[in-house]
């Protein structure tokens, strides 16, 4: 038995398990949900999710799993990309609570107004776009500021906080942030892609 992963390909919630999976080398199989079309407020879905989103997780013993940064911390278990050190450790927790709260919400959602819905930048309206932008904008900042002492977001390795933050910010120029302010962030994308067994967003098993 296999890991399961219910997934819709253009949201870096999904790439986040699907990225780390390929890079541990663990098989996995995918189905495709499209969270736009309300594939996933289907009886069958919230069966498995009741909060109705993807990405959801099936271990291969049957149980579920919801929540991008949770399936990370599972999957990652007892492996380098979660550091064994206890500070760093609390570092990634940091890092991903961080990616949840004060990054993917704003850099996340204005990529999906202007990039995923059909005539979504006139139905978000510029006053809540330039909410969305100043609110991403002071998470970059953030992050810059944080790669300007550490290579990596954890401290001194590649490790599931990294994972968490390049998934939206990677694409974050869909979202019309620019990110030439930014070279540690600029620099730190690049690192990323230069890790062991790295796939692109579209990847898929
Ligand atoms: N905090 C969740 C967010 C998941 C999420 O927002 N998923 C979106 C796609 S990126 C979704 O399924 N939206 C459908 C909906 O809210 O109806 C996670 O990190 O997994």
């Amino acid at each position: 038995m296999i890991h399961t992963l219910y997934s819709m390909q253009s949201s870096g919630n999904c790439y986040k398990p699907r990225l780390l999976m390929h890079q541990l080398g663990l098989p996995f199989r995918l189905v495709d949900v499209d969270s736009l079309d309300g594939s996933t407020r289907t009886p069958e879905f919230l069966a498995l999710n009741p909060n109705g989103k993807v990405p959801l997780l099936v271990l291969p013993d049957g149980r579920t799993l919801a929540e991008s940064d949770a399936m990370l911390l599972h999957l990652a278990e007892e492996t380098s990309l979660l550091p064994a050190d206890r500070y760093e450790r609390a570092l990634c927790y940091q890092w991903l609570f961080f990616e949840q709260y004060s990054h993917e919400p704003h850099i996340a959602v204005a990529r999906s107004w202007l990039h995923l819905i059909p005539e979504g930048r006139a139905r978000l309206g510029e006053e809540r776009l330039a909410e969305l932008h100043t609110r991403g904008h002071m998470a970059l900042r953030v992050m810059e500021t944080r790669l300007g002492t550490a290579p990596w977001f954890a401290g001194s390795a590649y490790s599931i906080a990294d994972i968490a933050l390049f998934a939206y910010t990677h694409v974050a120029g869909e979202g019309d942030f620019d990110l030439g302010a930014y070279p540690g962030i600029r620099s730190w994308l690049a690192r990323v892609r230069e890790t062991d067994r790295f796939v692109a967003m579209d990847w898929r098993p």
